[in-house]
């Protein structure tokens, strides 16, 4: 299914001519009536003779209304511009169809209206070649011009042979799968509830589907769904459709929301990377950190442009920029957008999405995204899929571009290849560059090697620290440190990791301090230290203590209390014994027995308590 538009000046008859083709007229609210103007968005619909249904979008002419047309030309596949005959082309004729450029929309038909007004047959020629000069060099130059009357119905059939021919044309398999319902319209309906309008791109809905409202990501519940005023089970893209959406409010709902199914995936962004078009024909020259208004489906924007290449891009020129949104906005790398400025309201440029998750643009990144947005420019899906890698390193495969316009399939046949020449990698869920794994795993083994380096007396380092620092995903992570483990680089004690053979080394300093450390426990073996009496003690050698700790020489329990490692195994045995005797044990027992007081008796027994050597029982311990 495709839907078309209308595009063109004011009064040049794009209502009438929408009426005349489909016999709805497209102008529904009161002011529109009253005024005989276009002010919003109209939609009706022509069956072709082929018995498809064609969607058509009527836009407003008038140049305050502009803001409007870009809506309403978001996914349509085709355009009729219209150029009255007694005007010829006008201003808004020109924005327009610039806007049908800078948005890439495929396929155009020229129809000159009111031909009844005008019986100068050199006139008429005039205004044909004047359209035909005006859009060469554009998406749209080659288009068949064709001279109707909305009033009394010249060229009619024509012009609907030749919407069916461009359906044919532009026939495009447009169902990736990933569907995406631009709002334009919200309302109620009496009996039904909230009902939204929009294009449908990309994939099908269903009645009875879960689906989120971006950017708010509210969730919601398609109730039903209406195509060309008949009921559905489920639309297909391309269409026009009206959602009755369930679970939400019409407050909470608005122009420029999309509504997308459930997803676990990334879904809002208001920092992009694009490539801009700036208009030769205004006049205007975009600046560094110039705030514009920037439209994306049926969303408007404001937005700050920061330059990636050069201090200004002028008419005619185009460049990459960084566009920072005063919001977040579902994007998607392809998406046109369109930029206009406030004042005066007109529109200066366009582009495309190339990173809709870019990060701030730091001026000395500069260069190397400008290298990794140039071999973007063409959207190809194999230079998206190895950019995409080389940005974010390790993608779970399920969720790899899954915000461009392309299929899953599509991206997993590319992917497939690529494996097979030897770039991309997977383990597990995920995929990476085959040079990244190499670097990586060197960048672990530095990890580890720093962490010797900054703590000699340390284990290693542990692998949720490791972890942490070197950013890699759980899985992947856990697959490295293995693979280091197999080819012996890395050693793995529990959760500590450290370089193969690496020991720990104690200057002549620390040494003498572990000795004394370790006296002290002998000495006094039932009325240890503290660790915050023993590190003020030895606070020159603190770090021996925790060497110790981690070495298992001394035993600490929760409270800080130290033990040394003899002692507590052999308070830990005799327990054990004492336990199997008697049943039970107390802070008394345990005074008999070692001489503690009750001051180390109850770390005692929650270090018991922790190895599963005791379990409490009341005021008793007895055995775990
Ligand atoms: N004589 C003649 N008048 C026409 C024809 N088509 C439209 N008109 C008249 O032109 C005026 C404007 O027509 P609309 O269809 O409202 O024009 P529009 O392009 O939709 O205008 P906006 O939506 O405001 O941009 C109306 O008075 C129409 O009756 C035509 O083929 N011949
Ligand atoms: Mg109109």
């Amino acid at each position: 299914m495709i839907t078309i538009g209308t595009a063109g000046h004011i009064d040049h008859g794009k209502s009438s001519l929408v009426k005349a083709l489909t016999s709805i007229d497209p102008d529904r609210l009161p002011e529109e009536k009253v005024r005989g103007m276009t002010v919003d968005l109209g939609f009706a619909w022509m069956d072709l003779p082929s018995g498809e249904k064609v969607g058509i979008v009527d836009v407003p002419g008038h140049e305050h209304f502009v803001r409007n047309v870009i809506p309403g030309m978001s996914g349509i596949d085709g355009v009729i511009l219209l150029v009255a005959a007694d005007d010829g082309w006008m201003p808004q004729t020109e924005e327009h169809a610039q806007i049908v450029n800078l948005l890439g929309i495929k396929d155009c038909i020229v129809a000159i209206n009111k031909i009844d007004l005008v019986h100068d047959e050199e006139w008429l020629q005039l205004v044909e070649s004047d359209i035909t000069e005006r859009l060469k060099g554009t998406l749209l130059e080659g288009a068949p011009i064709i001279r109707v009357s909305a009033r009394d119905g010249a060229g009619i059939d024509e012009l609907k042979r030749e919407i069916a021919s461009l359906v044919e044309r532009v026939k495009a398999d447009n169902d990736i799968g990933r569907p995406r319902l631009p709002v334009d319209r919200v309302f109620i309906i009496k009996g039904s509830g909230v009902v939204v309008t929009g294009t449908l791109l990309y994939g099908a809905l269903s009645v009875g589907d879960d689906v989120s409202i971006l950017p708010e990501n509210l969730p919601a519940h398609i109730r039903s769904v209406e195509c060309y005023k008949e009921m559905s089970q489920k639309v297909e893209p391309g269409c026009r459709v009206a959602l009755n959406l369930s679970g939400i409010k019409k407050e909470d709902l608005h122009r420029g929301c999309v509504i997308v199914p459930v997803l676990a995936s990334k879904k809002t962004s208001s920092v992009i990377n694009a490539m801009v078009n700036v208009l030769p024909s205004t006049g205007f020259v975009l600046k560094n950190g110039e705030e514009v208004l920037v439209y994306m489906e049926t969303g408007e924007y404001m937005c700050r442009v920061a330059l990636m290449e050069k201090k200004a891009i002028k008419g005619g020129e185009q460049g990459f920029v960084q566009l920072r949104l005063g919001q977040e906005a579902s994007v998607y790398i392809g998406q046109r957008l369109i930029i206009r400025r406030q004042s005066p309201a007109d529109t200066i440029g366009g582009g495309v999405v190339l990173d809709p998750y870019a990060a701030i643009l730091k001026q000395r990144d500069a260069e190397a995204t400008i290298t990794w947005l140039a071999r973007r420019k063409d959207l190809g899906v194999e230079a998206l899929i190895l950019t995409e890698l080389e940005k974010l390193h390790f993608i779970e495969r399920k969720g790899l571009l899954s915000y461009s316009a392309y299929s899953q399939e599509r991206i997993d046949t590319v992917v497939a290849s690529l494996i097979e020449k030897g770039r991309v990698g997977t383990k597990g869920e995920y995929l990476f560059l085959v040079k990244d794994w190499e670097i990586r795993k060197d960048e672990l083994c530095q990890l580890i090697s720093l962490e010797h380096k900054e703590n000699p007396l340390k284990r290693g380092i542990t692998g949720t620290a490791a972890q942490a620092k070197i950013g890699l995903p759980r899985e992947i992570f856990l697959i490295m440190i293995e693979e280091l483990v197999t080819e012996g680089k890395v050693n793995r004690e529990g959760d500590w990791l450290a370089l193969q053979g690496y020991e720990p080394v104690l200057s002549t300093a620390q040494e003498a301090a572990e000795e004394q450390i370790l006296s002290l426990f002998a000495a006094n073996p039932f009325s240890p230290p503290t660790i915050k009496e023993l590190s003020k003690e030895f606070s020159k050698n603190e770090d021996v203590i925790y060497y110790l700790l981690d070495k298992g020489a001394l035993v600490q329990s929760s409270e800080g209390i130290l033990f040394g490692r003899e002692t507590y195994n052999k308070i830990k045995k005799e327990v054990t014994a004492f336990l199997v005797a008697n049943g039970k044990v107390t802070i008394q027992d345990m005074n008999k027995l070692f001489g503690l007081t009750r001051k180390y008796s109850i770390p005692v027994f929650g270090l018991l308590d922790k190895d599963k050597v005791t379990r409490r029982e009341g005021d008793v311990r007895i055995l775990a």
